[in-house]
């Protein structure tokens, strides 16, 4: 980041939303990275290339499924234990929310906190300018800024952006895009980061087959065009044919990993090309495009402790569907 953004940040005044695009993506490393998965004797793709614009948008229609229980779940454990995760948490300087999307679990957190700074970061800066204008007209003295980062990697958040003590806030699961042993070292840096404050992240809790795959695979086909769309966005960033119809949507759970998986299979026999390269499917081949790992709650636990973190905290829902966790020290 250069020396003006460093200023700007610095100088963030009250009422104006401050938008950063820290990481401009190397898309030259990412379609490396694309080509190679897609070469991979097991094809697969990353997930965070499910979010293109309409990813990102089909993804928020899949919060509101019926089949889809993270997102309402977790928004009723903060809902139903708000004052005990207030007081766990204590006061904050800065809430960072990390994956922020749409900031509509940041707000009720803002409501609930009191920062004076909100930090939401998201792969795409233009992904959070709706939210923020929404979090800046209700709450017009906070100090707002939108920082465009992939932290999928590491979470290299520009220090300035973060004053005081800070809460960082993890929701929806989305840490079940790691590995278990991919996601030590990442939360290890988050711990590393909030030094005196913490971590309030979401977890979802491994649970009957007949609840997780149909949440992976609903019955409208919002998940399967989720998934699909990802074939747009290669098309679009490779120079790929990809054809949408010659593939299915395919979500499994992974008992021996805890995890669901979702897979694009191959219909028929088919070739698909890309600038500089080729790729026979045989048919009902699959390209592996995410992981959504499920923990038990004591299992998440130790995950935390092996980062770093002395202390935790867990809230969850009636159902132990879902699992909040404030970790710290
Ligand atoms: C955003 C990673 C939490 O794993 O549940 C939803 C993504 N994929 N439906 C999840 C997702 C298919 C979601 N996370």
């Amino acid at each position: 980041m250069n020396h003006s953004v460093r200023e700007t940040i610095l100088a963030a005044a009250t009422g104006v939303p401050l938008f950063v695009q820290v990481y401009n993506e190397d898309h030259q490393a990412s379609r490396e990275e694309l080509r190679r998965g897609l070469s991979a004797r097991v094809p697969h793709i990353a997930p965070k290339f499910l979010y293109d614009a309409l990813g990102s948008r089909l993804f928020d229609a899949i919060t509101e499924l019926p089949e889809y229980y993270p997102t309402r779940t977790e928004a009723g454990i903060l809902d139903a234990h708000a004052q005990a995760i207030a007081a766990a948490i204590g006061s904050v300087g800065s809430l960072v929310d990390l994956g922020a999307a749409s900031c509509a679990k940041g707000l009720r957190l803002i409501s609930l906190l009191h920062p004076q700074r909100y930090v939401a970061v998201d792969i795409s800066v233009e992904f959070l300018r709706a939210g923020l204008a929404q979090v800046q007209r209700e709450h017009p003295q906070l100090q707002v800024t939108g920082v465009g980062l992939d932290f999928s990697a590491a979470l290299n958040l520009p220090p300035e952006c973060v004053q005081g003590r800070a809460a960082y806030f993890y929701a929806g699961s989305s840490i079940g895009n790691f590995t278990p042993a991919d996601a030590v070292p990442f939360l290890a840096g988050v711990r590393a980061q909030a030094r005196a404050g913490g971590l309030l992240i979401g977890v979802d809790l491994v649970k009957a087959e007949e609840l997780l795959v149909p949440a992976y695979d609903d019955a409208l086909g919002v998940t399967a065009a989720f998934n699909l769309n990802l074939l747009l966005h290669l098309n679009r960033l490779l120079g790929a044919d990809f054809a949408v119809r010659d593939w299915r949507h395919v979500a499994l759970f992974n008992r021996e990993h805890s995890r669901i998986e979702m897979h694009l299979e191959a219909r028929r026999t088919l070739t698909v090309h890309w600038d500089g390269g080729e790729r026979k499917f045989a048919q009902g081949e699959r390209l592996h495009t995410e992981n959504s790992y499920k923990y038990s709650i004591d299992r998440f636990d130790a995950l935390l402790r092996d980062a770093g973190f002395a202390s935790t905290k867990c809230w969850t829902d009636p159902n132990r569907w879902f699992a909040l966790f404030w970790a710290s020290g």
